[in-house]
């Protein structure tokens, strides 16, 4: 896949190159990045991108013809590729919405700085405007940084398998289960036993059951829009039996009847 970021901070990107899952897929081939520098086809001897909005205004808009021209010497480098423009107003990016860029051929990135673009690139340029969430920052240098790495990681081969992506928290629509590694005990917090009995049926279970809890408690919205499996459903009834005993419990003996401390 290729990426191409239009920007007129260019050697934000190269940190963001040389490091971790996108270095790696740089060194494997997987995917291929270019920063383009909007200033190079801004008119003028202080190559400038922006000026004053028309109607007056606060804060200064991206010029249109720079950043035309960036976009159509990007279109001619990777033409097969997606324009994505990052800006609060856009569909708001989310699990599926990496998926779905995953399988595209290419993603041109125009990242805008100030108040945004000129309109008219909006009109003519580009195919999809994406947010990365209810905030306006500075450049859309960062969002574009956000979206390359959770695309790049859904890339098969990335991550040692598509094993690892596709039990991702929100990938299956809910969160991921609780996560251990060495040492069993710390600060006082032992490993769940059952992560070490070697039964992979009781621990795909009980990931299930952590991965429904985590939901329920952190992202209940999530459950709005995901149909229950059978097995999903026996645990969250077997939850409101549990509930349902305890305050029977309470309204009859009061609170510690089940640990007998009366
Ligand atoms: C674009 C600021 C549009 C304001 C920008 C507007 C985000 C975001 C972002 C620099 C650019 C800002 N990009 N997700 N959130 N006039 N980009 O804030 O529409 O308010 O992706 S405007």
């Amino acid at each position: 896949m290729n990426f191409v970021v239009l920007t007129i901070f260019p050697e934000m990107f190269n940190p963001f190159w040389e490091h971790g899952i996108i270095r790696r897929a740089i060194d494997r081939n997987k995917i291929r990045v270019s920063a383009i520098d909007i200033r190079d086809f801004a008119e003028g001897k202080h190559r400038v991108t922006d000026d004053r909005p028309y109607g007056g205004g606060c804060g200064m808009v991206m010029k249109p013809e720079p950043l035309g021209a960036a976009i159509r010497e990007a279109t001619q480098k990777a033409p097969l590729s997606k324009k994505i423009l990052l800006t609060p107003q856009g569909r708001r990016f989310d699990s599926s919405v990496a998926h779905e860029l995953s399988s595209s051929e290419g993603l041109i990135f125009i990242c805008g700085r100030y108040e945004g673009v000129d309109e008219r690139i909006c009109l003519d340029f580009i195919d999809d405007e994406i947010s990365i969430g209810d905030y306006v920052l500075t450049g859309g240098e960062l969002a574009a940084m956000v979206i390359i790495d959770a695309v790049t990681r859904l890339i098969p081969g990335i991550l040692g398998g598509r094993e690892s992506a596709e039990k991702d928290s929100f990938s299956g629509g809910i969160l991921e289960y609780a996560q251990y590694t060495r040492p069993r005990s710390f600060e006082g917090h032992d490993v769940p036993e059952i992560l070490l009995s070697g039964d992979h049926k009781k621990i795909e279970n009980w990931r299930l059951e952590t991965s429904l809890i985590r939901t329920f408690l952190k992202r209940p919205d999530l459950f709005e829009n995901r149909a229950l499996s059978k097995q999903e459903i026996e645990i969250l009834k077997k939850w409101c039996v549990d509930i349902e005993r305890i305050i029977h419990n309470q309204s009859l003996y009061g609170p510690g009847a089940l640990s007998g401390g009366q």
